[in-house]
């Protein structure tokens, strides 16, 4: 059975879990251990989730996962076999990093790590002492974010031009997913990027008409609410704002959710 270290507050790890659901692939899941890196290292020389273990094969970064899990565990449902297509969905998912989940890093980052403030900085400041896993550019945004005073608005203001550059270049001709009329690997990315925002209150894509139609269409999928519990128990961070408990409480009802289907789940 294969194993994903990962987590269901972590957004590529959230999408890998559900690519797996969706194409009927056994998997058990190790949430990461961030107080003992070295196990995640070995594998992951930035000590991040998601990583992917079949067998002595071992994978980081969600979109490779992602290909790597419909190209090994065959069909062509979430990965088109058509070349056009399969391009606009590789397309959508070189983006992604830039793209999307620059919104998490001023929305959702700032919003959620808000609550582990003093942990933050030690852990960044011990990733820089280990010559380590954050990016120093990724750093620097964040920090930045959190002590923008105009945080919320900047984020939103970068959460609207994705969504403008993605209703522009997706849903083509009518179409209901980003690609083509059935779901794909850059569906199932972008959701676990963009979706967070209505939950957590940070942003309600009004206006975008294709997005809001695709959120109703997306949340039908199989397993959407397993995988989104954790969302759902986080709540609007806004609203109530976040503090280390309620993240907790929220992982701990993420977890839940899926060992409720049946994926064993380690504890870490
Ligand atoms: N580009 C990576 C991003 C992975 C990532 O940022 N993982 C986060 C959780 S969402 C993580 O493990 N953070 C821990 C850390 O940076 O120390 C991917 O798509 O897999």
């Amino acid at each position: 059975m294969i194993i994903v270290h990962g987590g269901p507050a972590s957004q590529p790890s959230r999408a890998v879990f559900w690519t797996c659901l969706l194409k009927a692939i056994p998997f058990r899941i190790v949430p990461p251990d961030y107080l003992n890196t070295a196990p995640l290292e070995s594998l992951n020389p930035r000590k991040q989730v998601p990583v992917l273990e079949d067998g002595e094969f071992a994978l980081f970064e969600m979109a490779a996962i992602m290909i790597y899990l419909c190209e090994k565990y065959g069909g062509d449902d979430m990965l088109p076999k058509t070349v056009e297509a399969r391009a606009r969905v590789h397309q959508y998912l070189h983006m992604h990093h830039s793209l999307s989940r620059s919104a998490t890093m001023k929305l959702m980052a700032p919003h959620v790590t808000v609550a582990f403030r003093e942990g933050l900085e030690t852990k960044m400041a011990r990733d820089e002492a280990n010559d380590s896993v954050m990016d120093p550019m990724q750093r620097t945004m964040l920090l930045a974010a959190l002590a923008d005073p105009e945080m919320l608005t900047n984020g939103r203001r970068t959460a609207a031009l994705i969504s403008r550059v993605i209703e522009k270049s997706y849903f083509s001709d009518g179409d209901v997913f980003l690609v083509g009329n059935r779901p794909t690997i850059a569906d199932i990315a972008c959701y676990s990027e963009l979706a967070q925002l209505r939950w957590a209150g940070l942003f309600d894509f009004e206006g975008f008409e294709k997005i809001n139609r695709w959120f109703e269409i997306m949340a039908e999928l199989p397993y959407h609410d397993t995988i989104h519990q954790y969302n759902v128990a986080l709540g609007d961070i806004l609203a109530v704002p976040n503090t280390a408990e309620n993240f907790a409480a929220a992982t701990q009802a993420g977890m839940q959710a899926l060992a409720e289907l049946g994926i064993p789940v380690e504890n870490s």
